[in-house]
């Protein structure tokens, strides 16, 4: 809205020349973001325990997990509002990518909030099945997908990291690709929160890594420069990634071990969700599983763990799956495990920029 509103006036005051800038606004996007959730962030948590929203723990789960019982959980709407507010506030809200991230991020908020309100009021940790929650998810994943199709300007060739020379056209499968990036991201991001910041510190960096990618992916002489596909628009979403950024850091003040909220479902599901829908638009959606490869590991690890159990009955491979739990009762310290598992992600997300050079 400020760029609504405050942009016009450069004609009379040629500083406001500095809202047409996604850069500029990109920045403030991610300050903003920020302050609302650092400072709204304790009443927030306050309310939360005054609700009695607290974390149930699985029985089955590591031992050290029991001290977490009663902390409070759905910290992922305050992320979610911070996000929202910050967006509406410097994003060119005349931006058909932006309002179709948004949506993404309110319907899978949406979906998450009732799984987590309907496992805090039962007490247990099961809310939504597993398959109306992917009914669901589908369901917005396919408008999502359907609604960046009928861009007359999207293009459904499909980038293959690394090499330049081979970019499929999916035509009209792209819609049922860009569905399977966005409900699997969104899940992979689930399975990840499974310690103190574990999650939140990838998507963030995922986040940042994809306002570098729309932003190139935007802008035309860059875009031909570095021989990517062109997005006609695509550089606005990197105002909403700052949002994003900001508002992931402002909420790991207080998820940081030991953490004094959890996002719960309605952080998790989103913020996936929304790295995979911006992943689509930017047009790296395969660079997505590097950028992102954290969270496949930790998926991979699932898999693999379930896979096994059930081929050899009920020998595993890894102490406990996810994989940040199988360190965890190696002994690792949750800290160590944490910060380690931020590290590589760094080093990932460091490796896909790399792919606009190396093509
Ligand atoms: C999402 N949720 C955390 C918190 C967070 C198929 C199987 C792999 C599914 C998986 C599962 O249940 N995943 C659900 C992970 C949970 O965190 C809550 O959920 C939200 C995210 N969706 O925001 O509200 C627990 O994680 C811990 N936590 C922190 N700090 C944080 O900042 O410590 C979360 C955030 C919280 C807290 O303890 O309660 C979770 O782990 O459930 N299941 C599992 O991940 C389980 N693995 C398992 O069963 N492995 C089996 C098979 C199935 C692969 C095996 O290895 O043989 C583990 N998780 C739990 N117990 N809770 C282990 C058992």
């Amino acid at each position: 809205m400020i760029y609504y509103f405050l942009y016009p006036l450069h004609t009379y005051f040629s500083a406001f020349n500095l809202f047409r800038y996604i850069t500029f606004r990109t920045i403030y996007a991610t300050i903003t973001a920020m302050a609302i959730c650092f400072f709204l962030g304790p009443y927030f948590i306050q309310k939360l325990r005054h609700l009695q929203i607290g974390q149930f723990i699985q029985e089955d789960g590591p031992e050290s997990h029991r001290s977490k019982a009663g902390t409070p959980t759905m910290g992922g709407t305050l992320i979610l509002f911070s996000v929202i507010v910050s967006t509406l506030l410097w994003g060119n809200l005349s931006n058909s990518y932006v309002w179709i991230i948004l949506m993404v991020l309110m319907g899978y908020g949406a979906i998450g909030f009732l799984d987590d309100y309907m496992k805090v009021t039962k007490r247990q940790n099961l809310g939504l099945t597993a398959r109306r929650k992917f009914i669901l998810q589908t369901g917005i994943a396919f408008l999502a997908g359907l609604l960046i199709y009928m861009n007359p300007t999207f293009d459904t060739r499909v980038t293959i990291p690394f090499i330049k020379q081979f970019s499929p056209d999916l035509g009209p499968a792209y819609v049922l690709f860009a569905m399977f990036v966005i409900v699997g991201t969104s899940n992979a991001v689930n399975l990840t929160d499974g310690l103190d910041g574990l999650a939140i510190g990838p998507v963030t960096i995922a986040a940042v890594t994809y306002i570098i990618f729309a932003y190139v992916a935007g802008h035309v002489k860059i875009a031909e420069y570095l021989q990517i596909h062109y997005v006609a628009g695509c550089g606005e979403s990197a105002v909403f990634l700052g949002a994003l950024a900001g508002a992931g850091l402002g909420f790991l003040w207080y998820n940081t071990y030991p953490a004094q909220v959890f996002m719960g479902d309605v952080g998790s599901l989103p913020l996936g969700a929304v790295l995979g829908v911006v992943a689509v638009i930017t047009k790296q959606e395969i660079l997505l599983v590097l950028v992102g490869g954290l969270f496949v590991i930790e998926t991979l690890s699932v898999i693999l763990q379930v896979g096994f159990f059930k081929m050899t009955n009920g020998k595993r491979i890894f102490r406990m799956a996810p994989i940040h739990h199988h360190f965890e009762l190696k002994g690792w310290p949750e800290p160590k495990v944490i910060v380690r598992f931020w590290i590589i992600a760094m080093i990932l997300a460091m490796v896909s920029l790399s792919s606009l050079k190396i093509r």
